[in-house]
């Protein structure tokens, strides 16, 4: 049994827009090329979804629809950057990351043992931390697959989010009207009504031969869809050479004892995400294990080596070999492991995907 996390930010552009220019919040507002050079909205707020306006609609519709909209260029590398920084604090959850776009992702928590390894609290973690550190809201589902997962996360948006145990996968799935499935357009929707098919629970009175004499070899994936089965995996986009965790401290830390309390702190957060892909690392061997300290001057420095279990020993080692040569108040801690390059380990490869 799988465990699937759909995490989309809500208005995602206008959002970042709202917080770096408090005067747009409240009143609607978009992001979208200009109306005389025939803009599209790229999206807008919930207030101008009030009046109708969507992402693709023209800009000049929206000023009619919406005469007071406040209507912005955006700013993509904005949004790319605060992308990276949403898609860090996934990776403080599980390793197996596929984005879906720059607001969009889903993660597969299977076998993470952070909140008591309920998905559910994880995603509550991660909206709170996002709205927490970046002043931004986002909407999630959880699920046993991506299909349900991705309608989950609709289901209380904006800034919400809602479970669909595996128990409930079925029923669920059967209520769906068949437009909302992966894959069913516009043709093919009104093709399926054509033959009586509108919800979910339609399709199940066909025969999987049936559905595929309808609509080809997709047939036998809405056959699974419509029964809430979807056994795709996530999948992650590239490769990854290192994992770590860090922690920037309130307060400097003083004393070498401080330090390791907090390392040790930092290593179990870590060794707790890390695990789903613990048996990958040990069964192939390679890899370095390294410490970052980051003292009140902000000087950085960094020591690895390699080692051949994933231990928190092995980091104090490190840890106690680099502060003794300067005991001075500490900023940060930081632990991780670094990979072989993909050709030395090709196996690595398939299990390491993640971006960033
Ligand atoms: P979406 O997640 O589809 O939309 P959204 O985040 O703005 O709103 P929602 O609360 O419904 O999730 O897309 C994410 C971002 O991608 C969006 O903020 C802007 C951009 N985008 C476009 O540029 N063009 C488009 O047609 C769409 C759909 C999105
Ligand atoms: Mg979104």
């Amino acid at each position: 049994m799988r465990k699937i996390i759909h995490v989309d930010m809500d208005c995602f552009y206008a959002a970042v827009e709202m917080r770096e220019h408090p005067e747009w919040r409240g009143v609607p507002m978009a992001v979208g090329g200009k109306p005389e050079h025939r803009g599209v909205l790229s999206t807008c707020n919930y207030e101008a979804r009030r009046f109708g306006l969507h992402s693709a609609m023209s800009s000049a519709k929206a000023l009619r629809l919406c005469p007071d909209l406040v209507l912005v260029p955006g700013n993509r590398e904005l949004y790319k950057e605060e992308s990276e920084k949403i898609f860090r604090i996934f990776q403080d959850y599980t390793l197996r990351i596929e984005p879906i776009s720059l607001d969009e992702a889903y993660l597969d928590v299977t076998g993470v043992l952070l909140c008591k390894g309920s998905a559910t609290w994880m995603a509550k973690e991660i909206r709170e931390r996002i709205f927490k550190e970046r002043h931004l809201t986002a909407s999630a589902g959880i699920a046993e697959n991506k299909f349900l997962a991705k309608i989950a996360s609709d289901w209380n948006k904006p800034n919400g989010q809602f479970t669909i145990p595996p128990e409930r996968s079925a029923t669920f799935a059967a209520s769906l009207d068949i437009g909302k499935l992966p894959g069913v357009g516009k043709v093919s929707e009104k093709k399926l009504q054509e033959h009586g098919i509108f919800k979910c629970s339609d399709v199940l009175r066909f025969s999987l031969w049936e559905l595929v004499k309808i609509c080809g070899s997709f047939g036998v994936q809405l056959f699974q869809f419509a029964k809430g089965v979807d056994n795709r995996p996530v999948v992650s986009e590239r490769v990854r050479k290192s994992f770590s965790m860090e922690d920037t401290f309130d307060k400097d830390l003083k004393s070498e004892e401080e330090c390791i309390q907090k390392l040790k702190e930092v290593f179990e957060r870590f060794y707790k995400s890390v695990i789903t892909i613990k048996e990958d690392i040990s069964k192939n061997g390679m890899y370095k294990s390294f410490v970052k300290i980051k003292y009140s001057d902000f000087s950085v420095t960094t020591i690895e080596r390699s080692f051949s279990e994933l231990k928190f020993e092995n980091f104090l080692v490190l840890f106690r070999e680099r502060f003794s040569m300067r005991e001075e108040n500490v900023r940060l801690l930081g632990l991780g492991i670094r990979l072989p390059e993909k050709e030395e380990n090709p196996q690595l490869s398939l299990d390491f995907n993640v971006p960033f």
